[in-house]
């Protein structure tokens, strides 16, 4: 991976999949130019839900979360780019879908903060370890794209 780039995750949340919305949410990150490297639909256990929002444990919202995570399946993703995890977390907008900005997924598809569509990390370290939790390094797959000198200037 070029210096200058980062990886993601990012989850297409059981609402997202019932709604039929992974498309639309996928399709605005690769408008944005950046690149999948990994990608599954998965049943979240709750092992899993717990690490990954183990920084919320204790939280009254907790329970829900976890509950809700592993309700249904997700397609957890890995994606790359300059600037990728905040250029995520920017194309997802405010947790809380009623603070999102239009134009954001949050803010376009959401209304409740428990249903909120998307998953991405907050940090490259968070993005380091939630990689790591949801795919084996041969799962995520280095391909060189072409347009690639048409997105960041080489
Ligand atoms: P984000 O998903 O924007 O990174 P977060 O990490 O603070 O937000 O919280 C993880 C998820 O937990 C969030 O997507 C929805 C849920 N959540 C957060 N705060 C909540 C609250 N006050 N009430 C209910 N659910 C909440
Ligand atoms: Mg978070």
């Amino acid at each position: 991976m070029p210096a200058k780039e980062q990886r993601t995750l990012v989850l297409v949340k059981p609402d997202g999949l019932q709604r039929g919305l992974m498309g639309a949410i996928i399709s605005r990150l690769e408008q944005r130019g950046l690149k999948p490297v990994a990608m599954k639909l998965i049943l979240i256990d709750t092992a899993l839900a717990r690490r990954h929002y183990a920084a919320h444990e204790g939280k009254a919202f907790f329970p829900g979360l976890v509950q809700f995570i592993t309700s249904s399946p997700v397609v957890a993703m890995v994606w790359q780019g300059k600037g990728a995890v905040e250029v995520v977390r920017q194309l997802m907008g405010a947790t809380d879908p009623l603070k999102s900005a239009p134009g954001t997924l949050r803010g376009d598809y959401g209304l409740d903060i428990g249903r909120n569509l998307v998953h991405g990390s907050d940090s490259p370290e968070a993005a380091e370890r939630e990689v790591a939790l949801f795919f084996s390094q041969k799962e995520i797959v280095d391909w060189p794209r072409s347009v690639e000198p048409w997105i960041t200037e080489p």
